[in-house]
C-alpha cells in the first residue's frame, strides 16, 4: 500500500519518499484540510489525518504533517499559528518582533499524523536554534530568520538542511515506526 501525504508542498513529498524507500511509495495529496485553532500540534495533526482519510475515499493510509515555530521569549508564538502568522505579519517583521530581546532562542516542531482508518499514530521531531535578521535564499517558510549552528536554514542546501530538520527527525522516527508494521 502506498502513503498517501497530504501536502501542497512536493518537496515535503519527495522528502518523505527519501525515507521510506523501500518500504513504500509515497503519493502527493493535496487536500487543504480543515485547520482547527487549537494550542496543539498533535491534535491538528490527528484531526487533519482523519479528516483527509475520511473525505478522501480510498483504502491507502494518510499521512499529514504540522509544524510551528516557537519563541521562547514571545511565549511560543507563533506556534500553531504560523502559516497564518506567515501570511500575516511576515518573517521579516517576526525577527523585528524578536529584535529587541536578549534571549532569541526557539524552536521548529514538526508532528505528523498518520492514519490508516483503524488506527491514529503521531510522531514529532524538534530543531533548537536561534532567531536572526534573514540571511539566505534557499528553503522556505521561516528558513531565514532560524540559526541552527552559525547558518540558517536557508543558507543550507536541500539535503543538508533536510539532515537535521525537525520534519526530517519526525519522518525518520515514522519510518523506524512503520516498517515494524
Ligand atoms: P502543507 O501543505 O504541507 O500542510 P503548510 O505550510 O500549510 O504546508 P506546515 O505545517 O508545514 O504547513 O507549516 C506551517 C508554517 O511553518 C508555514 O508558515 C511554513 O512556511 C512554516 N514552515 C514549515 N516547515 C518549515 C521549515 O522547514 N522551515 C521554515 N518554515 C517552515
Ligand atoms: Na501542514
Amino acid at each position: 500500500m502506498a502513503i498517501r501525504f497530504v501536502t501542497g508542498n512536493d518537496g515535503k513529498a519527495r522528502e518523505a519518499q527519501s525515507y521510506l524507500e523501500g518500504i513504500t511509495t509515497v503519493e502527493q495529496v493535496p487536500y487543504d484540510y480543515t485547520e482547527i485553532q487549537s494550542d496543539s500540534l498533535e491534535a491538528i495533526a490527528v484531526r487533519g489525518a482523519e479528516e483527509a482519510f475520511a473525505e478522501l475515499e480510498d483504502v491507502d493510509p494518510i499521512l499529514v504533517g504540522d509544524t510551528g515555530l516557537f519563541v521562547d521569549a514571545l511565549g511560543g508564538f507563533p506556534g500553531p499559528y504560523s502559516a497564518y502568522v506567515e501570511d500575516t505579519v511576515g518573517v521579516e517583521r517576526l525577527w523585528r518582533l524578536v529584535e529587541s530581546e536578549d534571549d532569541r532562542r526557539a524552536r521548529f516542531k514538526t508532528v505528523l499524523g498518520f492514519t490508516d482508518g483503524d488506527r491514529t499514530e503521531t510522531f514529532e521531531g524538534t530543531l533548537a536554534g536561534t532567531i536572526v535578521s534573514p540571511r539566505g535564499d534557499g528553503g522556505f517558510g521561516y528558513d531565514p530568520i532560524f540559526e541552527f549552528n552559525g547558518q540558517t536554514l536557508a543558507e543550507m542546501d536541500v539535503e543538508e538542511k533536510n539532515a537535521i530538520s525537525h520534519r526530517g527527525r519526525a519522518l525518520a522516527t515514522f519510518t523506524e515506526w512503520y516498517a515494524d508494521q
